[in-house]
């Protein structure tokens, strides 16, 4: 799905900023038709943010059910004769639009874009009401899941994943206006021969017209322009995109009738390779070590809403430490997250919203119940799991930065019937997308030898905490259980990346002998990760959880959130952030000057 942008034959306006904003937990306002008029009350709220930490209440953070935002926007009086769209970039869980009186889109999954075309019900030049309401219900057919339980203080909202269901509008809302005939998808795949660029393209239009395009370097000067609605532009003595250097060329895409050009799009490319060979994964036939960190979205206040400041600040301090990489745990993530990483060289694991397939965790709420079965995740879920596949990789596959799939975090993966649901799951991804490896993020419970999906992955993902809930306190048994665990997994020959590993720290609190939650403790089990590994050479990247701390559910093992960033939830360093500093940039420095 295009993202929309300003070019010669397109115009966008964002809505965002103040919308009206009413909680409706009894779900009143499906039956008593709140689109058709002003909402009820007098509450406000921003997009993009979350609500639950706007308003001082406990009612307000735990509220389960509707919500309904609504704000007043007029079309643009040059806007006549155009298609104009309506764009929601996330609407977490799930949502539906109004416009007006007509309902105009409905999305399920709460964090990927959405959009309708509403020429139909607002004319250039009018001022028209946008209604959404937004349900963060979770249930056994949602990604993630979640039940709900009803309980003597009212319905609770049961998941099995590790932060808080933050919900609302987190992005970005959008109208935009294209010309009738257009261009409505580019797909592009870059490969590498020598010196020589490749862009293999493919254009989708909607109505009719030719099609040509142009690729220019940075300098904005052409090298290599085509004609048609797919082929392979040759780009000689190219310059790569590649890990610390996001050198982008822009792909101009017109539609044109008669030699006129009827619609323009502009596609930022980045010409690079990737590839797993043995135990090495390749990014321009060179050997690539992910060093970074497993992150959320997530900061005070907004919650999960995006904000350009901290979009910024977090890469920059990622650039201080010397992270090259990281994983949209556990969702996909705003795409200003991505196109920032594209221009900065930032490489990228993409991963779904597929967190929490696991009932295996007691303390994580999966007491009692069967991860697969027809009542709990069962083929409906894995068709919503599936069009959240596809719904990513229709986003995303254009990004240079992003480099590995990754279709789930810590599933149940040790029995037959996680072998049945992923099996379909990751063909599709490899239909989708040939051109990049495809891999889940595995659990402690799924050790080698029991995990059945692990031999569908290109590459191996380990989530692992020896140091923190394996062998607490005692890194030197930590130490030796973690290396042959790990010498296990290298036997099948695949590249192995550790998508987490860490310990829980307070800030400020010391100790001279490292203690569990102490800043010295949480150095201490990195350092020991980082023995392990060095000692693995199929370990091809080290991912710590977390980059800051983050907001959880209430739990008798979570202080205030989960603390094991090595950044403050308001990103001040912990001890652990100089340690990996000096790690991370010294091998920056050897790649760099190799
Ligand atoms: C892993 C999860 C992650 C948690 C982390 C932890 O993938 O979401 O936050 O452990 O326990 O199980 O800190």
């Amino acid at each position: 799905m295009l993202r929309p942008r300003d070019t010669p034959t397109r115009e966008r306006k964002p809505l965002d900023g103040l919308w009206r904003f009413a909680f409706d937990a009894e779900g009143a306002g499906r039956t008593e038709e709140w689109w058709r008029g002003p909402l009820p009350g007098a509450l406000e709220a921003p997009v993009p943010a979350s609500y639950n930490d706007l308003f001082p209440d406990p009612a307000a953070r735990d509220h389960l059910g509707d919500v309904w935002y609504q704000t007043r926007v007029r079309v643009p009086a040059g806007w006549r004769d155009r298609r104009i769209v309506l764009r929601f970039d996330a609407a977490t869980h799930r949502a539906v639009v109004w416009v007006g009186g007509a309902r105009v889109a409905e999305h399920e999954g709460g964090y990927t874009p959405f959009e309708a075309d509403i020429t139909a019900h607002a004319a250039a030049g009018d001022e028209v009401r946008v209604t959404a309401v937004v349900d963060n219900t979770l249930s056994w057919q949602s990604i993630p899941p979640g039940v709900v339980e009803e309980a003597p203080g009212g319905r609770r909202q049961r998941s099995f994943h590790d932060f808080f269901n933050y919900a609302g509008l987190h992005r970005s809302v959008w109208l935009y206006s294209t010309p009738v005939a257009h261009v409505s998808d580019v797909t592009v795949v870059t490969g590498l021969d020598g010196g020589r660029g490749l862009v293999e393209y493919r254009v989708e239009t909607a109505g009719a017209g030719d099609v040509r395009v142009v690729l220019r370097d940075a300098a904005g000067a052409e090298v290599a322009r085509a004609q048609g609605a797919s082929g392979v532009l040759e780009v000689p003595d190219v310059h790569p995109w590649r890990p610390g250097e996001g050198y982008l060329y822009d792909l101009h895409v017109e539609l044109t009738a008669g030699g006129a050009v009827v619609d323009a799009y502009a596609l930022p490319v980045g010409i690079r390779t990737v590839e797993v060979r043995g135990t090495e994964f390749l990014i321009n036939g060179e050997p690539f070590h992910f060093t970074g960190f497993g992150r959320h979205e997530d900061t005070p206040v907004r919650g999960k809403g995006h904000d350009d400041a901290y979009l910024v600040h977090d890469f920059e301090l990622m650039r201080w430490i010397g992270a090259s990489s990281f994983r949209t745990s556990h969702y996909p993530y705003a795409e200003e997250v991505l196109e920032y990483a594209d221009r900065h060289g930032f490489v990228v694991i993409d991963e779904t919203a597929a967190v929490g397939l696991n009932t295996g965790l007691g303390l994580l709420g999966g007491e009692g119940y069967t991860t697969y079965s027809e009542d709990t995740v069962n083929a409906a879920t894995r068709e919503v799991h599936a069009q959240a596949i596809r719904e990513l990789v229709a986003r995303d596959r254009n990004h240079p930065s992003v480099v590995l799939w990754s279709i789930a975090n810590e599933p149940e993966s040790q029995t037959d019937a996680a072998r049945a649901y992923f099996e379909p799951l990751f063909a599709l991804t490899r239909e989708l997308d040939p051109s990049r490896p495809v891999g889940f993020a595995n659990m402690v419970l799924a050790p080698h030898g029991e995990c059945r999906v692990s031999e569908l992955a290109d590459v191996i993902m380990l989530n692992r905490y020896y140091g923190w809930y394996l062998h607490t306190g005692d890194l030197a048994s930590a130490e030796h259980a973690w290396l042959a665990a790990l010498e296990a997994w290298a036997g099948d020959g695949k590249p192995i990346v550790i998508t987490e590993y860490g310990a829980d720290t307070v800030q400020g609190l010391h100790g001279v002998v490292a203690q569990p939650w102490s800043e010295e403790y949480q150095t201490a089990v990195l350092e020991m990760n980082h023995r392990v590994f060095d000692r693995v050479p199929a370990v091809v990247g080290e991912h710590v959880w977390n980059f800051a701390d983050f907001a959880t559910g209430p739990g008798i093992f979570r202080v205030d959130g989960n603390r094991k960033g090595v950044f403050t939830r308001d990103r001040r360093p912990k001890a652990a952030a100089y340690a990996l500093r000096r790690r991370w940039r010294s091998s920056l420095l050897e790649t760099l000057t190799k």
